[in-house]
């Protein structure tokens, strides 16, 4: 007898992890709240994109995705930094081609997760979202978009509904799961600078481009077609500049002038665009637990939403989903065993990687033009090049490795400790005996994880 999994959410992380389970044997069915993104087109209809880094590429390896994806992602080498004034500069992520995190479309990719997800043999319903659960008596209740309810017998319930999750509301009815939001206190809003009219990019495609500004901040990231989504992060409240002192379209164009003016020269749809498309709010989910015994689990967004600073939440949504896939065939028939080594194993990685996003916030924001950040990175790069079996920065630990987040993270604070001290008194890198640091930081660290 296969056993039964029933998939709350047909988003990146439900959708992939229907897939892995349906080609491990498993009968799957999955419920989606929204239509078919393949028949009425993807909400809204723009081009929203993510990074894509190694994390979520190796599960897209497993899942036997990862070729195509890569047919549609636009390579970023690094970040283009634009300064208020001063030269657009590129700072490489990697050490060099190798290590670059890919653009895709976040609308494009949901459509080949769904195709593969039905390839595989797991049946998907559209119009039909979560609204209730009876977990003793194993049933959920779905509402179709006229809103009539029905009742579902349900396999083994996997929440990847997102982190507004219905499933785990229902859950907390059951169990407490200790639930905690923290508001970051900034919103985003997307734009969008469409292809030059003469064909190309209007930027340089193969980066992120980024506008530090202090407090708040714009990136953008290149598609394939030409264009790019344009995210402002700022405030929602208090003094200029926040959104809330930017009520109109007109308000805001007069900020954009003064703070991304190359930017805002190339957004003719500025003013629809901030008219149309509302901010976006953003928080981190903690919970002490993920799972009501062996019959109800959360993952991805639903488990653990972060801030998106790291470019991580869907490729830490993605690692949840192959860990589950392995977990649960390993053991298929004690679920309550395999949720709660899920717990184990992953709650300390979403708890480092959430960590690790709103620092890098503030990171992105100002440190990029703080002189003793540069002194750190450069101090960095040394280290990097003289003892790369014990020196890894950390954006290349997240970003280019399957490392543990939790490990990333530690080590992180370990090496960033000993550079604090390397640097204790010094204005400039040439004051440092670079061989004497170098071995320092050896003998003070165990080299690190040889694989990838
Ligand atoms: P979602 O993608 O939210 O999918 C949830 C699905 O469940 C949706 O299809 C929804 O319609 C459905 N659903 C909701 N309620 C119900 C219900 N009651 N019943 C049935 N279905 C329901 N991550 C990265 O890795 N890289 C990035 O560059 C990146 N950039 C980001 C930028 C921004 C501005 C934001 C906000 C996030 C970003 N993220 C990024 C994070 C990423 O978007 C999420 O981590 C990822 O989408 C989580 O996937 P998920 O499947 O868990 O949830
Ligand atoms: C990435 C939304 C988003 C997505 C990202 C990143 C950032 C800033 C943001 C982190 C980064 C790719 N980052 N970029 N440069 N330094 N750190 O790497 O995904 Cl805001």
């Amino acid at each position: 007898m296969s056993k039964h999994a029933t998939i709350i959410g047909a988003g990146l992380v439900g959708s992939l992890l229907a897939t892995l389970l349906a080609q491990r044997g498993f009968e799957v069915e999955v419920f989606e709240r929204r239509p078919d993104p393949r028949v009425q087109g993807f909400l809204g209809g723009r081009s929203i994109n993510l990074a894509l880094a190694e994390r979520g590429l190796n599960a897209l390896r497993q899942a036997g995705l990862a070729d195509t994806v890569l047919q549609h992602a636009m390579m970023m080498r690094g970040r283009m930094v634009h300064p208020l004034d001063g030269e657009v500069n590129l700072q490489r992520y990697g050490l060099d081609d190798s290590e670059v995190i890919r653009s895709v479309s976040r609308g494009g990719l949901n459509i080949l997760l769904l195709d593969a997800a039905e390839q595989a043999g797991a049946r998907l319903h559209f119009d039909a979202g979560l609204v209730g659960a009876d977990f003793d008596a194993g049933t959920i209740t779905l509402a179709g978009a006229d809103g009539v309810q029905r009742q579902h017998a349900a396999g083994l319930l996997l929440g990847c509904d997102g982190a507004g999750s219905a499933l785990r509301a229902a859950m907390q009815q059951s169990l407490n799961l200790g639930e905690r939001i923290e508001p970051l206190g900034h919103g985003y809003k997307e734009l969008e600078i469409p292809p030059p009219y003469a064909g190309g990019f209007a930027f340089e495609p193969n980066a992120l481009h980024i506008w530090p500004r202090g407090n708040y901040m714009c990136i953008a990231l290149p598609n394939t077609e030409g264009n790019f989504t344009v995210t402002l992060f700022l405030p929602g409240e208090g003094s200029y500049p926040s959104f809330a002192t930017l009520p109109d379209a007109t308000a805001a164009r007069e900020f954009f002038e003064q703070q991304f003016a190359d930017a805002l020269a190339l957004m003719p749809t500025f003013d629809e665009d901030w008219a149309a498309h509302p901010v976006g709010q953003l928080a981190t989910l903690y919970l002490d637990r993920w799972h009501l015994g062996g019959q109800a689990l959360l993952l991805g967004d639903a488990a653990h939403a972060i801030v998106p600073f790291h470019g991580q939440g869907m490729n830490a949504g993605f690692e949840d989903a192959v860990e589950l896939a392995r977990l649960l065939s390993a053991q298929p028939d004690d679920a309550t065993a395999a949720f709660a080594e899920f717990e184990m194993l992953r709650k300390p990685n979403a708890d480092a990687i959430a960590a690790m996003s709103i620092a890098n916030y503030i990171e992105m924001r100002d440190g990029v033009a703080d002189p003793r950040y540069l002194l750190k990175r450069e101090l960095a790069a040394a280290l990097t090049a003289r003892i790369p079996t014990h020196f890894r920065s950390h954006y290349r630990m997240v970003s280019f490795t399957t490392w543990p987040y939790a490990y990333c993270n530690a080590r992180d604070r370990q090496q960033d400790a000993l550079m604090g001290a390397l640097l204790d008194g010094h204005a400039r890198l040439d004051e440092i005996n670079l061989a004497a640091a170098a071995e320092r930081v050896r003998s003070a660290l165990p080299a690190l994880p040889t694989d990838p």
